[in-house]
């Protein structure tokens, strides 16, 4: 198939499933046409199969605004038309999805019919989506794309409650690339963060608020009382200046690593102990995926999809969301049992098997051809 995807290019997680996607199915020999408006950023290295369109939104002193939508739009036409596209896969209702729409009216006055699959994937549903400017716009693209998935089946209920829709929702949830994602040796990191053979906990994000990182470093804070332990912080955002201000205040710093952005995050979850997510909202939690595929349990919020992957009890521990002093209390437990924390890595490896890539895959290209030959 030829398969047009569209996709914000930043570390958020939408973008990097959308381009784990897209590289593959184009190693599975599907031609793969990624739209944004930036190199997407696991678009790193030359793949066969695989075109990348840059959205070049032209300028003019009238626009304050300048119209994304409408270049996104007639960017897609012009792909469709010269790729010769199957289909379009658009990841984020936000605006990507009524954009498709706008190209598939203006494709088909072309004689060109495009059938739009749209993917949601959590913020663009539980938060932005909800806004009462977006809600009829983002409302509208869901029940008129050919289809819809959702990343897990506590975001289809929460999309089925808060909007109006008439279209089925297929539940299609995060995966995961064994390949890449297996825990490795990787002993003289553990050395350099740790000498001392304290405990690695690691917290991956784009640290927004929505993330509650303050969370992360007051349950630290806690376990470091109790056990000697370094806490690793992958990633970068708006909140990084918050944090760093909470780890000030809770005078924690000797004990915490800011690595910023990382490509090989795969490399630095091998080292890790205890992966910490305690998410306001999240619809999956695919960084708590990518944990577990490197061994590591995870303790977490309750909030959203996040128990549909993380299993209370045997992969890690889930707590109300805040609820610090709960997570600090399990973390501390199963640090202090290494027989347990044995377990609970084997646990949460055997069922992050339960989205491998190639399964999940499957799913998607099954998607593509129920709307290509309705
Ligand atoms: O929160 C992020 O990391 C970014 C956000 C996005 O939409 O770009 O991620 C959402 O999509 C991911 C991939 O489907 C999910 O694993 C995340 O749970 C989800 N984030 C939230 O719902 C807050």
């Amino acid at each position: 198939m030829r398969i047009g995807i569209v996709c914000y290019p930043t570390f958020g997680g939408s973008g990097v499933l959308a381009t784990e996607l897209g590289k593959a199915l184009a190693a599975k020999n599907h031609e793969i046409h990624f739209i944004s408006y930036n190199q997407p950023a696991r678009l790193d290295t030359f793949t066969e199969n695989i075109y990348y369109h840059e959205i070049v939104i032209a300028k003019y002193p009238l626009f304050e605004y300048a119209p994304y939508e409408t270049a996104l739009a007639g960017k897609m036409v012009d792909i469709v038309k010269s790729a010769k596209l199957d289909v379009l896969h658009v990841h984020y209702a936000i605006p990507h999805a009524s954009a498709a729409l706008m190209a598939q009216s203006v494709l088909k006055e072309m004689g060109i019919n495009i059938p739009v699959v749209t993917t949601l994937h959590g913020t663009d549903i539980t938060l932005v989506g909800r806004e009462i400017t977006y809600e009829p716009v983002v409302s509208w693209s869901i029940n008129n794309s050919n289809a819809v998935t959702a990343v897990s089946l506590n975001l289809k209920e929460d999309t089925l409650k808060h909007f109006n829709i008439t279209k089925h929702i297929h539940v299609i949830p995060n995966f995961i690339d064994f390949n890449r994602f297996n825990k490795k040796p990787k002993e003289h990191f553990k050395q350099m963060i740790a000498p001392h053979q304290e405990k690695i906990i690691i917290h991956t994000s784009n640290f927004r608020k929505v993330k509650r990182i303050e969370d992360v470093i007051r349950t630290f804070q806690i376990i470091q009382q109790s056990v000697p332990s370094k806490l690793v912080l992958i990633g970068d955002g708006p909140e990084r200046s918050n944090i760093e201000k909470t780890c000030r205040e809770l005078n924690v710093c000797q004990w915490v690593t800011f690595l910023g952005k990382q490509e090989a995050i795969e490399e630095i979850l091998s080292i890790g102990d205890l992966f910490l997510l305690p998410s306001e909202s999240e619809s999956f939690g695919l960084a708590a995926l990518e944990a577990m595929a490197c061994e590591v349990p995870v303790i977490s919020s309750n909030a959203g999809g996040i128990p549909e992957v993380n299993i209370h009890g045997e992969t890690g521990y889930l707590a109300d969301v805040g609820d610090v002093e709960s997570m600090a209390k399990h973390a501390i437990a199963l640090l202090s049992d290494p027989e347990k924390h044995e377990a609970f890595r084997k646990n949460a490896l055997k069922h992050a098997h339960s989205f491998d890539l190639q399964e999940i895959l499957l799913q998607y290209e099954s998607v593509y051809q129920s709307v290509i030959n309705p």
